[in-house]
């Protein structure tokens, strides 16, 4: 696969607590990491994403009182599902992964600040009105492809790569470069999501 001046590699939340021993720890999240430094040399830009919460987010657990990690509640925008604190502005667990080596990212973009709206996707928050201001960036700058990686594979990968479709670019998916949570049958639904929306899923050979 040719890589051109038009591509961009967006690596998603690779955050010290999407990995093993973090507060939402995504399994085997941090064997990522290498493969993701890797990649992200062959690429003259590459994006990093944060999650980047306040405290008594809305979509902590610890937010609604009686409620457990995992259920889904009702917000203003619609259905959404309960998570451990994780990411919190400014602490430890909200830190990339230490062993995340990419000096030459031109942009880490902070997602899921607002308290009461969460953002699993890149491009849009999850009342799926509020931009990040991402795609138009990306426009600006001449991008027209997105290759996609990072964590997790089902949530926050999943949401960004249909975004960058409907966006308007070509998504491409590097699958053996994520990870993902998996709840009930969320793998098969973000593959199914994948195929029926013409986002591309590769392989990347290093
Ligand atoms: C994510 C759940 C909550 C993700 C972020 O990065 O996939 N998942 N916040
Ligand atoms: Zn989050």
């Amino acid at each position: 696969m040719e890589i051109t001046t038009h591509d961009v590699f967006l690596v998603i939340d690779v955050q010290r607590d999407f990995c093993p021993g973090g507060a939402l720890p995504v399994p085997s999240g941090d064997e990522v990491v290498p493969i993701i430094n890797q990649i992200a040399q062959r690429f003259e830009h590459v994006v990093l994403t944060q999650d980047w919460h306040p405290k008594h987010h809305l979509s902590f657990a610890s937010s609604h009182p009686g409620k457990a990690s995992l259920h889904v509640v009702e917000a203003s925008y619609g259905e959404q599902t309960l998570w451990p604190d994780h990411c919190v502005q400014g602490s430890a667990g909200a830190e990339f992964h230490p062993s995340l080596d990419i000096p030459h990212a031109e942009l880490i973009l902070r997602k899921g600040f607002r308290r009461e709206i969460d953002s699993y996707s890149a491009f849009q928050e999850n009342d799926r009105r509020t931009k990040t201001g991402l795609a138009g960036y990306l426009r600006e700058r001449g991008i027209t492809r997105v290759f996609l990686a990072g964590l997790a594979y089902d949530y926050c990968v999943r949401f960004s790569a249909m975004d960058t479709k409907a966006a308007g670019f070509e998504a491409v998916v590097i699958e053996n470069a994520c990870r993902a949570i998996a709840l009930g049958n969320s793998i098969e639904e973000t593959m199914n999501d994948f195929r029926r929306s013409g986002v591309q899923q590769i392989y990347f050979k290093l």
